[in-house]
């Protein structure tokens, strides 16, 4: 039987990021993938569009758990991404302690800022209420830019060391999340990819490549689905980091290979198959 996940994030109706990034990539990976919107918007709420419709469907998550508690439903998995109010941070460990299944995996992707500032509509107390919910993880997947709200520190994007990134997957860890796999480090201008703390055995890894030029809205969203997606296929924590960043490396050389301008995204639809074979599909 497939195994069934259930992913909690937004809906933007366009703009390649949240569940319609989520649904098909996981999907690719062999898993059913449940959906529990937290909000639908019109489109992302990051830079380019101007502005953007917000429907908050706080309200309907007890209900939605209620039905899925009365009809027994469980996870193999959950994997959150963006979260559209504090209220639903709370309801959404209710939900978590009732239809995850024992010894299943939390993995929370604490989406809420990039390039050192926040996403429209958080602030701090929205931060807060957001490593409770990492407090629970198994695994966090922040950026730099997340990391640091969390650990209510200073923003270091560029010119830190290894102490630095070492010391912070370690405090990020002391939030309570069993692994932190943190993304966009680099040491040197051309270098990118993600550090791995393994807090269980006080071990850090790191998985660096040659950057691309570019960088694209969304690509957290297609990294974090892809480790989820290989996760649940079974691969380590580190493999599974090492295929996620592949594949979106491959999802980036794609976009700026297309001619068409991608000015929202990334098109990462057309690096699927390749994942799949790294899946062993
Ligand atoms: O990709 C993260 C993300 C998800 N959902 C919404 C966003 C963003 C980033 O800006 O605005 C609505």
């Amino acid at each position: 039987m497939n195994k069934k996940i259930l992913t909690i994030q937004d809906i933007s109706c366009v703009g390649q990021c949240s569940i319609t990034v989520a649904l098909p990539i996981i999907s690719a990976a062999g898993i059913e993938t449940a959906i529990l919107p937290s909000a639908v918007l019109s489109t992302h709420t990051a830079g380019p569009f101007g502005h953007f419709t917000f429907r908050d469907l706080t309200e309907d998550l007890p209900k939605i758990n209620k039905h899925w508690n009365d009809i027994n439903i469980k996870f193999d998995a959950i994997y959150t991404g963006y979260i559209g109010s504090k209220l639903q941070i709370d309801y959404i460990l209710d939900i978590i302690s009732t239809t995850l299944k024992d010894g299943a995996p939390l993995i929370v992707d604490p989406a809420m800022g990039d390039n050192g500032r926040l996403y429209t509509g958080f602030d701090e107390d929205f931060v807060s209420y957001m490593a409770k919910l990492c407090a629970k993880a198994d695994v966090i997947l922040p950026n730099l830019t997340e990391a640091a709200y969390l650990l209510k520190e200073e923003c270091i994007l560029a010119n830190y060391d290894k102490e630095y990134i070492e010391g912070l997957v370690r405090r990020l860890a002391g939030l309570g999340a069993k692994v932190v796999i943190l993304t966009g480090v680099g040491f040197k201008e051309n270098e990118l990819g993600v550090c791995i703390y393994d807090s269980k055995e006080d071990k850090t890894s790191y998985y660096l490549h040659n950057k691309i030029g570019q960088s694209f809205h969304g690509t957290g969203d297609v990294f974090s689905s892809s480790f989820v997606g290989a996760v649940l296929n079974g691969f380590d924590y580190y493999k599974a980091a090492q295929i996620a960043a592949d594949f979106t490396r491959q999802s980036i050389a794609l976009t700026i290979e297309d001619k068409d301008e991608h000015w929202y995204g990334v098109e990462f639809e057309s690096a699927l198959p390749k994942y799949m074979q790294m899946l062993g599909k």
